[in-house]
């Protein structure tokens, strides 16, 4: 486990530990209260405008005003029997966008992509011309006690991750690119309430086959269930990793959300694998005019992404075939 980053660079130790094991964990790099909090806040207003529009529609009987933002969201969620994860997302689904698909590219969201301390140890990974991957996700997951579930398999919708490489989640455009992987919680993620788990050195084996049927996870018998590791984060902290690393998450066994935000970068130039999807340059050495610094210009990005879709869809960024005998 690594300490407090004290300079933007990383030490020739912490380098290799990212080569040989393929990720980067540290314990306290953002402020909770100057990187974590205003994302919350902004949340907070998401929250309120999604139980209002419920409320108004007659969806949910009571606006819950009195909980807490996860019990709300736990509520509303029991009481509409759905998932409202799209709502909360600063990311479109390239196959099936609609004109008003819900999402949010606000202010706050966007600082954190530019964060400086995450972008310092991005540029000491893949140097200082860096690319904003739209492949990026707020995950709200409630308790699973407490979620939908598929009605023909019975699954939980919106559950744990399958085990999977980011590699794969792209289309093969994104074979060659070096992409990296931010996972940080807003909240304590425990492992009851289902936090990442990852096989560290398991990004040295290439791309492993996914499998449609199985939610797009590669399959168990492809690789050492047994050694993967959970990785409980307190606020504050952040795993950055490899592309290749196979990663998952646990089930949400707790009585309360799991909530946390997956970015990824990549150098500017090299192909995001959802090219459909807005991306932006978070930082430049050498053309810093270039870098984006307005958060309303990224938001009509967004919006103008979504008008697009809705008119000429993209069939699918799936790139895995369920015909596929390690599928069976
Ligand atoms: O947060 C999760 O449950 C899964 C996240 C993930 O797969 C990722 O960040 O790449
Ligand atoms: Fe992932």
């Amino acid at each position: 486990m690594l300490g407090t980053m004290t300079s933007g660079t990383l030490t020739q130790e912490q380098l290799d530990h990212f080569e040989r094991e393929g990720y980067l964990f540290f314990e306290d790099i953002l402020d909770p209260v100057q990187d974590l909090d205003p994302i919350i806040e902004e949340y907070h207003g998401v929250l309120d405008r999604l139980i209002d529009d419920l409320f108004q529609k007659e969806e949910i009987s009571s606006k819950y005003e009195e909980l807490t933002f996860g019990d709300r969201l736990i509520k509303i969620t029991q009481e509409t029997g759905a998932i409202h994860a799209q709502y909360f997302d600063f990311h479109l689904p390239p196959a099936a966008t609609t004109p008003d698909t819900p999402f949010w590219a606000g202010p706050a969201v966007f600082n954190a992509l530019r964060n400086e301390k995450i972008l310092d140890v991005v540029e000491s990974l893949i140097g200082g011309e860096i690319y904003s991957n739209p492949i990026q996700h707020v995950r709200l997951k409630v308790p699973e006690q407490f979620s939908p579930r598929d009605p023909k398999t019975g699954a939980v919708l919106n559950g744990r991750a399958p085990w999977h490489q980011d590699n794969g989640v792209g289309t093969t455009a994104v074979d060659n690119t070096e992409m990296v992987t931010v996972w940080f919680p807003l909240d304590d993620a425990t492992v009851e309430k289902g936090c990442l788990a990852i096989l560290p050195r398991s990004h040295k084996q290439g791309l492993l086959v996914h499998c449609p049927t199985k939610a797009n996870g590669i399959p168990d018998d492809s690789f050492d269930v047994a050694s993967t590791v959970p990785m409980p984060m307190k606020r504050g902290g952040a795993l950055f990793f490899n592309r290749r690393l196979i990663h998952g998450s646990l089930p949400n066994v707790s009585g309360e959300i799991r909530w946390s935000f997956d970015l990824r970068y990549n150098p500017i130039g090299q192909s995001t694998g959802r090219d459909s999807l807005p991306g932006f340059v978070a930082r430049s050495r050498k053309n810093p005019e270039t870098v984006l610094t307005d958060p309303e210009e990224w938001n009509r990005m967004w919006l103008r992404c979504r008008e697009q879709l809705s008119v000429q869809p993209v069939p699918t960024y799936n790139r895995w075939n369920a015909d596929d005998p390690l599928c069976a």
